[in-house]
């Protein structure tokens, strides 16, 4: 048994479909994919809104309250739990510009209220916590935004989602680019210093996605210990990502084992599990996986994780302490990449 909780979003088993080609795997149904999750060794699910209510656009409040609940039993059933919700507010067209930082003032107030009801929903699912990724909220081309209005705009969203229920706390997921050219919150430092201007700071926190802080340039551990160190380090997305490219939310430690256990090691480091918070796995089966193996890389993800725990627990301190005092830092690489490895330092 180990003291971390893991969760995964449904979008993450599947269908394989990619910018230059068609979906290869078939569809699986949400019923079906929340009955995986206990059996892969996961209890938290994370809910974009329409995942919990789909069109929820379209739907009245009534409407909305019913689905949730039937949602909200479904994972009792289950024996899950909600982690958060999240709007996913870049499939809708009226988002094409994003949607907190739109130039047109009916999309702001469509974004907004699209997640208040996002909120309401993670509330009737028994959470207090929704994230954002604010996919679109950037742009291809500099001119087409003032940046510093799109800034105020979404404190403003910001503010009214934090007013619109006293309790939620709000994550920011940072991503620099994909789908935009430049996204306007790409690192931790800028998703908790806006956090830090809203009307209400500690209610607001932020996710870290592994990919994400690579594809910034950054070391996701370093991101990770700037969060923790301000307390606001309330979920991740750990995945793996092979350098700047797309954004390929690999298996959790398959293109880089030694960034993955530094990842881990700041959480241990951190007291992570003490916070009851969940290591969320953010990652996609390979697009050639054939569908009846298509869950293997969130088993897998969670193995490396907690083979990493391990790994992390049963490094020596004394060693560690002496290369240290020493400041024999190649001696310090060796002992850590031949504890990684099984091998003799
Ligand atoms: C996008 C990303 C999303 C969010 C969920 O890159 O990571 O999966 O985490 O909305
Ligand atoms: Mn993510």
């Amino acid at each position: 048994m180990s003291d971390y909780r893991f969760s995964f979003g449904p979008w993450n088993i599947h269908e394989g479909a990619d910018p230059f080609g068609p979906t290869v795997r078939p569809t699986v149904e949400f019923a079906k994919k929340l009955s995986v999750y206990k059996q892969l060794g996961f209890e938290g699910v994370q809910f974009h809104d329409d995942d919990a209510v789909p069109e929820v656009d379209s739907k009245s409040p009534e409407q909305i309250a019913k689905d949730a609940k039937a949602m909200k039993k479904m994972l009792d059933d289950a024996g899950l739990v909600a982690e958060f919700t999240a709007p996913r507010l870049w499939e809708d067209p009226r988002g094409v510009d994003g949607g907190f930082t739109s130039n047109n003032a009916d999309v702001r107030k469509w974004a907004i209220d699209r997640t208040k009801r996002c909120i309401d929903i993670a509330r009737m699912l028994g959470v207090k916590f929704v994230v954002l990724w604010l996919a679109r909220e950037g742009t291809y081309i500099r001119e087409a935004k003032n940046a510093i209005d799109a800034h105020k705009h979404l404190l403003d969203a910001l503010n009214a989602l934090l007013a619109h229920d006293k309790e939620i706390e709000i994550a920011i997921e940072p991503k620099p680019n994909e789908p935009m050219d430049h996204a306007y919150i790409p690192t931790i430092g800028h998703a908790l210093h806006i956090g830090s201007r809203t009307t209400d700071p500690k209610r607001m926190g932020g996710l870290i996605e592994t990919a994400h802080a690579i594809l910034a340039g950054l070391d996701p551990s370093d991101e990770m210990a700037f969060a923790l160190e301000a307390g606001k380090l309330w979920s991740v997305h750990l995945n793996d990502q092979n350098g700047l490219k797309y954004d390929q939310d690999k298996s959790f430690g398959a293109a880089n084992l030694r960034m993955a256990y530094n990842q881990v090691r700041v959480l241990e480091l951190s007291g992570y599990p003490k916070t009851g918070r969940f290591v969320g796995l953010d990652v996609k089966a390979m697009r050639t996986q054939k569908a009846d193996v298509a869950t293997k890389h969130l088993s897998n993800s969670r193995r490396i994780f907690l083979a990493l725990v391990e790994k992390v627990r049963t490094f020596d301190k004394q060693i560690e302490k002496q290369f240290l005092d020493a400041r024999d830092y190649e001696g310090l690489e060796m002992a850590v990449l031949a504890h990684l490895m099984g091998i003799k330092p």
